[in-house]
């Protein structure tokens, strides 16, 4: 049999890889698989982000493909890049500070959207209003992601967090401006030794971190800690996507489909999402934030 000879138009890539660990706006660090770690330039717009496979090329830094990338639309409707390569999505809420309506909704989203398991660590579990929060978390969202309670003060629930991150790679942490983020970091990895910072009298979290790091645990896996946000819009989700992976609409939509296939579940007749509203199975609210994703989601289609 005549071998096919398969010619790359593209001269094969050399150089050294490594990892991108921490993002400074200007400079990146990135570490090799020996464990050492070099500190490269880059231009505020390269792109580049934490958990990117890079090459070095001289003084120049090429990216390598990336599997997935994690992405929110700012307030100012420009598209940021979270982190690349990651396995799991960990979105921390706490008591104090509250998480803004629709935060977590919209984080699962996004992560869907991207191809990575989203999953709820609520931290402060020492404080007594974490069961207010549970409550308000209700029933429906713990269906859709693995819960973890846990508290970076006493060390509750961090083994069975620790077991998790060891089985599934990387992890990255979200969640608002004090939620707890690098504190758990910390009670995981204690050679971390990052910055953390108090509440606000108006109990807003101070911005301790202001940019993202990698760090591989003793226990297995690796945690990324990111600066705190108060949204996670997602970019570049359909409509009917939007439906497909926000938390409690999928289930109801499998159980009961809608009369239309294409149904929007805002006002289309013989709507399986509205009956479930009206039963009590779907809140009131987590349904009027999903119109408001969706509203936005198509006000930005419509720009395009
Ligand atoms: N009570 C309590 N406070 C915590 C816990 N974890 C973090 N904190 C406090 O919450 C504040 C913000 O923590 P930080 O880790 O900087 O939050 P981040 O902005 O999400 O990284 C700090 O004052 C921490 O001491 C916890 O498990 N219980
Ligand atoms: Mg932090
Ligand atoms: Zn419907």
């Amino acid at each position: 049999m005549a071998r096919i000879k398969i010619k790359s138009k593209q001269a094969p890539l050399s150089g050294k890889e490594g990892l991108i660990v921490s993002h400074f706006g200007v400079a990146v660090l990135v570490r090799f698989a020996d464990g050492s770690e070099e500190r490269v330039k880059v231009k505020r717009n390269s792109g580049h982000v934490v958990g990117d496979l890079v090459l070095i090329v001289g003084e120049r830094l090429q990216r390598l493909s990336r599997r997935n990338v994690l992405r929110r639309r700012d307030p100012f409707a420009k598209e940021r890049i979270i982190a690349a390569n990651l396995d799991v999505l960990a979105i921390v809420v706490a008591p104090r500070p509250q998480t803004p309506a629709g935060f977590l909704e919209r984080a699962v989203v996004a992560a869907r959207a991207a191809g990575i398991e989203p999953c709820l660590v609520v931290n402060k579990s020492d404080l007594a209003a974490v069961e207010v929060l549970r409550h308000q978390l209700g029933d429906d969202f713990p269906a859709v992601a693995r819960m973890f309670a846990v508290s970076a003060h006493t060390g509750a629930g961090l083994d069975q967090l620790r077991k998790f991150i060891a089985s599934s790679g990387r992890i990255a942490f979200v969640g608002v401006s004090g939620a707890g983020k690098s504190s758990i970091m910390n009670a995981l990895h204690p050679q971390a030794k990052l910055e953390t910072g108090g509440l606000n009298d108006a109990d807003h979290g101070c911005h301790t971190t202001s940019f993202s790091t990698l760090v591989t645990l003793a226990s297995g896996g690796e945690v990324v800690d990111t600066p705190g946000f108060r949204d996670l819009a997602p970019v570049d989700v359909s409509c009917e996507d939007l439906a497909h992976w926000y938390p409690g609409l999928m289930s109801i939509i499998e159980q009961h489909p809608c009369r239309f296939r294409n149904c929007s579940h805002r006002q289309e007749p013989g709507c399986s999402v509205k009956k479930a509203v009206t039963d009590g199975r779907l809140s009131q609210q987590r349904y009027d934030l999903y119109l408001h994703t969706l509203d936005e989601l198509e006000a930005l289609e419509s720009r395009c």
